[in-house]
This record gives structure tokens, sequence and C-alpha cells, in this order.
């Protein structure tokens, strides 16, 4: 088992070589993690997503742009496909924190925003159902029923596509009142995502999974609650 300081080692050049998209350097990292008895959660969650963190303020601050993103992004990819097996074996996974199904509306393809959403879930722990781009209203219903899932995350990066998210959350409530659903994308505001009557929002990848966490809490109080009361 590698030391405490040599643990902060590893994880701070997988953090390095994350933001720098060294690709080879990230997989020689995780599989080092590994060989040393590492925790390959611990080193997805403090190595490559808090690197992912760090990626995102990049480009916040329009240092890093969207080619940037892909590459940091294929290079997580890559280490958490070295990774996730272990974090399986581990049964870490068990704790599994929610389950989130993410898509972009119909009529948009704009899906890097999303994706990038999907990693940070990924990394997380949750149960992630990626239903990809230009999604019809009807799969987020059907598949929404179908996996059960807490909450529903809707991407739109286009005025003109976004249009179609209150219809969509009218249906998805009217078959399943407890489901949370989430908005985001470059258009969307917290303003809009109240006007549009959804429960949740998040600017970037960097908060998403708080803010999800906040309405599982929520939905775990009511569901409580409601089991007092039939008692
Ligand atoms: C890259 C890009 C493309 C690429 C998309 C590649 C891909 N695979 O995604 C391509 C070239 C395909 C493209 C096509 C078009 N595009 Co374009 N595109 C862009 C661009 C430059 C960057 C978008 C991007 O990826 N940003 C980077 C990601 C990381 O940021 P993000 O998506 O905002 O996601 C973050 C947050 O918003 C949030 N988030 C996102 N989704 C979600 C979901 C949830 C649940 C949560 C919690 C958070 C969240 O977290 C993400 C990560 O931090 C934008 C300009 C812009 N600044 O937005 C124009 C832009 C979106 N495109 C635009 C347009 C008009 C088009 C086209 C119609 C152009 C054309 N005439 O063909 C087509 C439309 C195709 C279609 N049907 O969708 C316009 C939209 C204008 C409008 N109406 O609002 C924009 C704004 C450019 C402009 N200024 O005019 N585009």
């Amino acid at each position: 088992m590698a030391s405490e300081e040599r643990t902060q080692e590893i994880l701070k050049g997988l953090r390095k070589a994350l933001v720098e998209f060294d690709e080879d350097k990230v997989k020689e990292l995780a599989q080092t993690a590994l060989d040393e008895g590492i925790d390959p959660f611990i080193a997805s969650m403090e190595g490559l997503a808090e690197g992912m963190i760090e990626v995102g303020d990049l480009y916040n601050r329009k240092e890093y742009f969207v080619p940037e993103l892909l590459l940091c992004a294929d290079a997580l990819y890559a280490g958490l496909d070295i990774l996730r097996p272990a974090i399986k074996a581990s049964g870490r996974e068990s704790e599994a924190k929610g389950s989130i199904i993410l898509g972009v509306v119909e009529g948009d393809v704009h899906d890097i925003g999303k994706n990038l959403i999907k990693m940070m879930f990924d990394v997380a722990g949750w149960t992630v159902h990626d239903l990809g781009k230009d999604v019809p209203l009807e799969r987020f219903v059907e598949e929404q029923l179908r996996t059960d899932s807490d909450i529903v995350g809707l991407s739109a990066l286009m005025t003109t596509s976004m249009v179609s998210m209150p219809e969509i959350v009218k249906k998805l409530k009217e078959k399943n009142p407890k489901v949370r659903i989430m908005l985001g994308g470059a258009p969307i505001t917290p303003e809009i995502v109240e006007k549009y009557g959804a429960d949740g929002y998040a600017e970037s990848a960097g908060t998403a999974v708080d803010e999800a966490m906040r309405l599982l809490k929520m939905l775990k109080k009511e569901e409580m609650k409601e089991g007092e009361n039939k008692r």
C-alpha cells in the first residue's frame, strides 16, 4: 500500500496529466495507482474529477476552449476505463448516489456539454442513462418510467430548441410527480428553470453533481415523510 505522501504524489500527477490532456500519462498513472494499492474511487475522484474541475475553471477563464475540453475529456475517459473495473470490483459503486437520465433535447445536436456533465456523474458513482442528442420528448418519458430514475437532466444550447423543455417537464411530472428535473446549457438561467417548472440548474459541470445531490436529498426526505404518514 502506497504511503500517504506517495498517494498524494500520484493524485497530483493524475490531475496535472489530465489538465495537460496527456492521455498516455493519465493511463500510466491510473495503472500505477492500482499497482500501488490506491483506492480506485479516490484516484478517480481526487485525481481525474478534481483535474476536470481545474479544466472547467481554465475554460471559464477562457484559457481553454472546446478543443482542449475534448482532449481532456478523452484523457479522462482513458483513465476511467482503467479505474472503473477496479471501482466495480471494490463494490464502491454499490454506494451509487442516485440515478439520472441525461439527454440533449430534440432538434439540438450540441452534446459536448452534456458529455462533460455525464462524465462528472460517472466519476461521482451515479447510475447514468445517457440518451444522447436530438432526443424526442417521448424517449425521456419512456426511459424515466423504465428506469424509475431519481433525476432527469435536460440539455439545450439553442434558444430555438430550449423552448421544447416546458412540455417535456410537464409530461415527465404527469407520469411521475416524484421525478426531479434539472436543466442546463448556455441559454438556460435559474429564471428559465423556474418558468419551465423544473427543479434544478447548474451553470457548468463543476456544480452539476452538487445540485443533483441537493435534489436527491429533498426527494429522500419527502419519501421518508410519506413513509411516516402511512404508518
Ligand atoms: C461547438 C458548437 C457547435 C458544434 C457542436 C458539436 C457537438 N458535438 O456538440 C456544431 C458545429 C455541430 C454546431 C452546430 C450548430 N450550431 Co453551434 N455552437 C457550438 C459552440 C461554439 C460551443 C458549444 C459548446 O460545446 N460549448 C462548450 C460546452 C462545454 O459548454 P455548454 O454546452 O454550455 O455546457 C456546459 C453548461 O452549459 C452546462 N450544461 C450543459 N448541458 C447541461 C445539462 C444539465 C442537466 C446541466 C445541469 C448542465 C448542463 O454544463 C456544461 C459543462 O460545463 C456554441 C457557442 C457557445 N458559446 O455556446 C455554438 C451555438 C450553440 N451554435 C449555434 C447554432 C445556431 C448552430 C447551428 C444551427 C449552426 C448552423 N447554421 O448549422 C448548428 C445547429 C445544429 C443543431 N441542430 O443543433 C448558436 C445557437 C444560437 C441560438 N439560437 O441560441 C450558438 C450559440 C453560436 C452562436 N453564437 O450563434 N455548433
